[in-house]
């Protein structure tokens, strides 16, 4: 019978993925969770995984003795194991070297066999099965791919956005007010008030380019969204930046050079996972296309879409469009400024226009930015005209009696930039635990 054990003095010499031939005669110790057993009678064998990679144990009754080899021969896939042993050259192994055990330590035998295997690149079974255990799901070689890819994804972000003299910068996520208007908010206790998790941090990032100029922020925001689909979450994380002395032109520009970095570094860091995922990254050419969202309302409609100009594009309106240039990134522009938020500034030309985009890719929206309006009796007056009390806004809007710098920004859903990178059809997949209408654990 196999015994558990705690870890003890036992401590790793070596990651799985540097066990190789060229460690010679030295004895090893490895830790990892088991991804697969193969029983060949006389002889077992185990591939361990651990955050480096993947190596094999082979375990020969004749060389290892009976009692180590009865206790091997009892190992069952996702077990917590250590193992110390020599290495032997083994062409077909990975890194072309197996491990010959002396000793096993099991610090945690898997009791179940699990409802879905780790191997491959796609799952047999639901995503609910899979997100009920989702600790277990995320040793999949294919989402732990996906999940260095978005470790990529951040240090990319956080290098270009520093490289532009940008602060990172974290705003309260327990806020008295609401900014998006047409996304819900959740209400929360807060000591004897009503207050609610935050939508966004948008007054609060235009709020700190008075004082720090260009900011960002990669933070949670919460969503009560009502409809179930695979690109929405309750809970996602946004990149959020905030410009002061520029306008959305200027911001666009920011957004398409951050994506061929990202894109960039993706290529360039993540040689293995794109290998492994059969994925290549989108060829990028700058600038992206941009479509004034009047154009797009026209071809829609020539296209036979019942779409009148004032409404939302949906992705599948946009799906009905055969432009080439319209798979990968490109720009909505000029949307009707009833469609924005408040804060988003109107054209000085045409005031039903407003200075704003989306950035889309194919049907899906990445993020959406705007020049904003820095002029209080304006923002004041916007915020009348859409029905919102100005005074609930008083800790916003007394600021810009201080000097508020004209300023634009944008946010982007790091969880829709990942989905759509890595080609994911759920956004669900794109984040450890997601949370959505049905779901609140694990
Ligand atoms: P918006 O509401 O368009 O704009 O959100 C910006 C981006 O965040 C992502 N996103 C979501 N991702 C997953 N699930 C959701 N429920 C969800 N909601 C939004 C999308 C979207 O494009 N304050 C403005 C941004 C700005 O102007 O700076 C805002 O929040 O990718």
């Amino acid at each position: 019978m196999l015994k558990e054990q705690d870890l003890g003095n036992w401590r790793k010499t070596h990651g799985l993925s540097e066990i190789n031939p060229a460690i010679g005669d030295q004895q090893v110790v490895i830790m990892g969770w088991v991804s697969a057993v193969r029983d060949h009678g006389n002889i077992q064998f185990i591939i361990l995984r651990d955050i480096t990679g993947e190596a094999q144990i082979t375990a020969k009754k004749s060389e290892v003795g009976e009692q180590l080899f009865a206790m091997i021969k009892e190992v069952k896939e996702h077990s917590s194991i250590a193992v110390k042993g020599k290495i032997r050259p083994q062409e077909r192994a990975p890194n072309g070297a197996e491990v010959i055990p002396s000793e096993l330590a099991v610090f945690s035998i898997a009791r179940k066999a699990a409802p879905f295997v780790t191997q491959g690149k796609t799952s047999t079974v639901g995503i609910d099965t899979r997100l009920d255990l989702r600790a277990v799901d995320l040793r999949r070689s294919y989402l732990q791919c996906v999940f260095r890819i978005r470790q990529t994804l951040l240090n990319s972000i956080r290098e270009f956005m520093s490289r532009q003299q940008f602060i990172e910068v974290s705003t309260p996520k327990m806020i008295a007010t609401a900014t998006e208007g047409g996304a819900a908010l959740f209400p929360i206790f807060y000591y004897n008030r009503e207050a609610f998790l935050a939508q966004s941090p948008q007054l609060y990032k235009e709020q700190l380019t008075m004082a720090f100029e260009n900011v960002f922020e990669i933070g949670p925001i919460f969503r009560a969204e009502p409809s179930r689909t695979n690109r929405h979450l309750s809970e996602a994380t946004s990149i959020d930046i905030e410009k002061a002395f520029a306008d959305y032109n200027d911001v666009m520009s920011i957004l398409e050079r951050l994506i061929v970095n990202i894109v960039d570094s993706i290529k360039d860091r993540n040689k293995p996972d794109l290998a492994f995922m059969e994925l290549s990254m989108p060829a990028l050419e700058l600038p992206f296309p941009k479509y004034t969202y009047s154009d797009l309302i026209d071809k829609l409609q020539e296209a036979g879409e019942k779409i009148q100009w004032g409404d939302d594009i949906s992705p599948q309106a946009l799906k009905s469009l055969s432009d080439q240039r319209m798979n990968g990134f490109y720009f909505i522009v000029d949307w009707p400024t009833s469609a924005k938020p408040f804060y988003v500034k109107p054209s000085a030309a045409d005031e039903k226009i407003s200075e704003s985009f989306d950035l889309m890719f194919g049907p899906l929206e990445m993020s959406s930015g705007s020049t904003r309006i820095n002029r209080k009796d304006q923002l004041v007056e916007r915020m009348q005209k859409q029905g919102l009390k100005s005074d609930s806004f008083d800790y916003h809007l007394r600021v810009f009696d201080y000097g508020m710098p004209p300023h634009a920004g944008f946010g982007m859903g790091l969880e829709r930039l990942l989905m759509a990178l890595t080609k994911l059809d759920n956004i669900r997949d794109a984040t450890f635990y997601p949370r959505d209408i049905d779901r609140l654990a694990p």
